[in-house]
C-alpha cells in the first residue's frame, strides 16, 4: 500500500488521530494553517473528489455526518470551514479524498 493516507488511516504511519470508526478516520494536519486543522479520510482509496460516484458517494455522506461531530468536539462553535482541493490546480498534493476541518479563529476569505 503506497498511499499515505491509507497507511495513516491504517494506524502503519502515526498520526494525531481524533477520530475513527469502520469507514473513516480524521487526523490533525501536519502543517495546520489555523489553531484546528484536521484532515478528514476515507478509509477506503478514492483519489479525489473527482473520482466520487454513486459506488461510494455513501462514503462522503458519512464523512459529513463525521465533522459536525468533530467540530463539536474541538469547540468550533463559532463556526469552521472544510475544503476539499482537486487536481493540481487546486492544490490537491495527496491523491486520496480528504477534507480540510479548518477552524479556531476568524478565517480569511477565500480566494
Ligand atoms: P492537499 O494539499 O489538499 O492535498 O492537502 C494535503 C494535506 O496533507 C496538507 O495540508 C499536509 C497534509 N499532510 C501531508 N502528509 C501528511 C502526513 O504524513 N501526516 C499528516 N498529519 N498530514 C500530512
Amino acid at each position: 500500500m503506497s498511499c499515505i493516507f491509507c497507511r495513516i488511516a491504517a494506524g502503519e504511519i502515526p498520526s494525531q488521530k481524533v477520530y475513527e470508526d469502520e469507514r473513516v478516520f480524521a487526523f490533525r494536519d501536519i502543517n495546520p494553517v489555523a489553531p484546528v486543522h484536521i484532515l478528514i479520510v476515507p478509509k477506503t482509496h478514492i483519489p479525489g473528489a473527482d473520482a466520487v460516484s454513486s459506488e461510494n458517494s455513501s462514503l462522503v455522506a458519512r464523512i459529513f455526518e463525521v465533522i459536525p461531530k468533530i467540530a463539536a468536539t474541538e469547540g468550533l462553535s463559532r463556526g469552521y470551514r472544510v475544503v476539499t482541493n482537486v487536481g493540481e490546480d487546486g492544490g490537491q498534493t495527496v491523491m486520496h479524498l480528504h477534507f480540510h476541518l479548518i477552524g479556531g479563529r476568524k478565517l480569511d476569505i477565500m480566494a
